[in-house]
């Protein structure tokens, strides 16, 4: 007798109501990115939901001052700190959103907390980083990029309430998919839909992407409807 014949065949039905596991965690090889282009809950839903983007965190970063926190950031800027794979998707297609969603442009002077400002992990991300705003420049003209790039060095994650900022603001649903405090900084399907929420990506990429994230199909519906409503939307507040 084969094994399998004790198997028993599901049903359509019951397959559907296998209760899903939200995806926390990927373990796919990763490269950091790091940058500040205005309040960072309008850029973390943005890359959040961008694909190749594993995970994201927001923080204080680029300055000198110790311990910054949101009320005394000190020099520091905030910033987004994305996991990405590269086979997925390329520095460049990042620096792409980068120059096209600044909050407060990147020819215009402002103060530290929002500059526009890109951190850099390796010498190939300077050189791509350095390369990408000679070029952005040119188009510009006569316009003068004040864009700053440096290397990264010591980053201060933000508080919890700034993590995952949009996710946070439909409080069923992050509880539902089983949010902590540690994974409002790690979580794969957090980072997905704190930028579905606002409409990033569209809903195209949605229903591709819904079943992999492990969402239960009132989630996904829950979603879905956030996504048809604010797709082609702004990101920023
Ligand atoms: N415009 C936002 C800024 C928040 S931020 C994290 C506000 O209304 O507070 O910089």
């Amino acid at each position: 007798m084969v094994a399998t014949e004790h198997i028993k065949k599901r049903t359509a039905e019951e397959l559907e109501n296998i209760p899903q596991q939200p995806l926390h965690q990927v373990d796919i090889p990763f490269e950091k990115a790091t940058f500040g282009m205005g309040c960072f809950w309008g850029c973390d839903s943005l890359f959040g939901a961008t694909k190749g983007v594993l995970r994201t965190r927001v923080g204080y970063a680029g300055g000198t001052t110790e311990c910054p926190v949101y009320k005394n950031m000190g020099d520091h800027t905030e910033v987004i700190e994305i996991d990405y794979d590269p086979k997925k998707i390329s520095y460049n297609d990042l620096l792409d959103l980068f120059w096209n969603n600044h909050e407060y442009g990147f020819t215009t002077r402002i103060k530290r907390q929002y500059m526009s400002l890109i951190l850099y992990h390796t010498e190939e991300q300077r050189q791509i980083a350095e390369a990408s705003r000679a070029e952005e420049q040119i188009k510009r003209a006569p316009e003068q990029i004040i864009t700053e790039i440096a290397v990264a060095g010591k980053f201060y994650p933000a508080e919890n309430y700034h993590q995952k900022y949009r996710l946070q603001g439909h409080s069923d649903l992050a509880k539902g998919i089983g949010l902590t405090p540690d994974l409002l900084h790690s979580s794969h399907v957090a980072a997905r839909l704190n930028g579905y929420l606002i409409g990033v990506s569209g809903l195209e990429q949605f229903d591709e992407e819904a079943e992999v994230l492990g969402l239960s199909k009132d989630q996904v519906q829950y979603v879905r409807e956030y996504v048809i409503e604010n797709q082609g939307g702004g990101i920023f507040c």
